[in-house]
């Protein structure tokens, strides 16, 4: 046997080994949601017609020419009764591009289709594209907006790291061929975490958004915000209405932005978000849940204190640490809800729940007082409340 057959062959037996392991629950949980060993995707589901060269000729030595870094920040939803997701990866090169992945049960056996998205361009190039949101719209498509990030042309000389993020939206009905539209125009110097509303506000179409100062710093923006376009191949914000603010001393308190799409309950919109906060090793990015109005979207109508889900263990150390980051779930018909996060820019990880538990925790838990002392008094009525129970 060559070289080359030799490891042809055993990372081909790893690779099967790892694309049908089950996924098993990790129980307990937290009563909110549970979470599962494995992630459901990470750069050795990589398929090998992607970073190897197959060749014996060309590649004698069995080696990758086009590597993985890392699968992570995915789209999702329920397609032609498959669980979809529609992640970002980034190649050694730290380009991202997009690449749908199927699973039978959404929760393990996720194996992406043999080719990536090919998402077209506008007349100006993406330097960058990743972080995808799909929402299937009332008028009969599915969206995809992403970001689309590009060197600033502002930018001093010397300096390589200055670029605009703006929102890059584009259509499909079957998740391979995508329709790129014109670019989301805001009145925001830069966007990222932007989403499409499922349905029509007003006959115009919904935009979640996230306006910031620079490329990282949302300055004096921030907040997801809410705007409104009469069209979707020309989408033009006039104005942004700030939902949801950063705040002094809470999970959000340096930026935060939407994640999926909301989904639309008996009691309010369900809103899964990111927050962001500034500690002395760098941000830490967790996940919060508020509801708004099912009639007026800019109303909070529920918002519990703190983050739903943050990163623990293995999911803290990656590209960049202390992250959790999510931009897909799936509602399904039964009440379950599959929950894809990401962790530390570098794997997908998966969370079940389901959405009476979802507004359970999101109606009943809390609201941030925002001092130490409101804290306090909320716990110390819970402890009275339940002394009532212990005999
Ligand atoms: O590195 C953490 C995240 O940073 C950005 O998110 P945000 O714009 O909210 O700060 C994005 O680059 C995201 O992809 C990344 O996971």
């Amino acid at each position: 046997m060559t070289e080359f057959q030799n490891r042809l062959a055993q990372i081909t037996a790893v690779k099967e080994e790892l694309l049908l392991r089950p996924n098993v629950r990790v129980v307990p949980g937290n009563g909110n949601y549970d979470r599962y060993r494995f992630p459901v995707l990470t750069s050795a589901h990589a398929p090998l017609i992607w970073e190897y060269d197959l060749n014996p000729e060309t590649n004698p030595y069995f080696t990758k020419r086009f590597g993985i870094n890392s699968v992570f920040n995915a789209a999702a939803m329920r397609f032609e009764g498959k669980y979809m997701v529609v992640a970002r990866v980034e190649g050694y090169d730290r380009k991202s591009f997009f690449a749908v992945a199927e699973s039978p049960n959404g929760i393990d056996n996720f194996r992406f289709w043999e080719y990536p998205v090919n998402m077209p361009e506008t007349e100006v190039p993406d330097g960058n594209i990743y972080d995808m949101r799909l929402t299937a719209h009332e008028d009969g498509w599915i969206y995809g907006l992403f970001c689309t990030e590009r060197k600033d042309p502002g930018a001093m000389p010397g300096d390589e790291s200055a670029a605009i993020a703006q929102c890059g939206i584009a259509r499909t009905k079957n998740l391979k061929n995508w329709e790129r539209l014109k670019d989301l125009v805001t009145p925001s110097a830069q966007q990222r975490n932007v989403v499409l509303h499922p349905e029509f506000v007003d006959g115009k179409y919904a935009f979640y958004t996230r306006p910031q100062d620079g490329f990282i710093e949302a300055g004096t923006g921030g907040g997801i915000g809410l705007g409104l376009s009469a069209s979707i191949e020309n989408a033009v914000i006039d104005k942004e209405y700030i939902i949801d603010q950063k705040k002094y001393h809470t999970i959000y308190e340096a930026k935060n932005g939407l994640g999926p799409a909301p989904v639309k309950t008996d009691k309010g919109w369900l809103h899964l978000a990111h927050g962001v906060r500034k500690t002395a090793a760098g941000l830490r990015y967790v996940l919060y849940l508020f509801m708004t109005d099912l009639q007026d979207l800019t109303k909070i109508t529920h918002k519990p204190a703190g983050y739903f889900l943050a990163p623990e263990d293995e999911e803290r150390i990656g590209d960049v640490p202390n992250v959790v980051f999510c931009n897909g779930w799936i509602p399904d018909d039964d009440g379950n809800i599959y929950i894809y996060y990401a962790s530390s820019d570098t794997r997908l990880h998966v969370a079940t729940s389901t959405l009476d538990k979802l507004c359970d925790y999101v109606i009943n838990t809390p609201e941030d007082g925002l001092r130490s002392a409101t804290s306090l008094q909320t716990l110390n009525a819970l402890i009275d409340r339940n002394k009532t129970y212990l005999s």
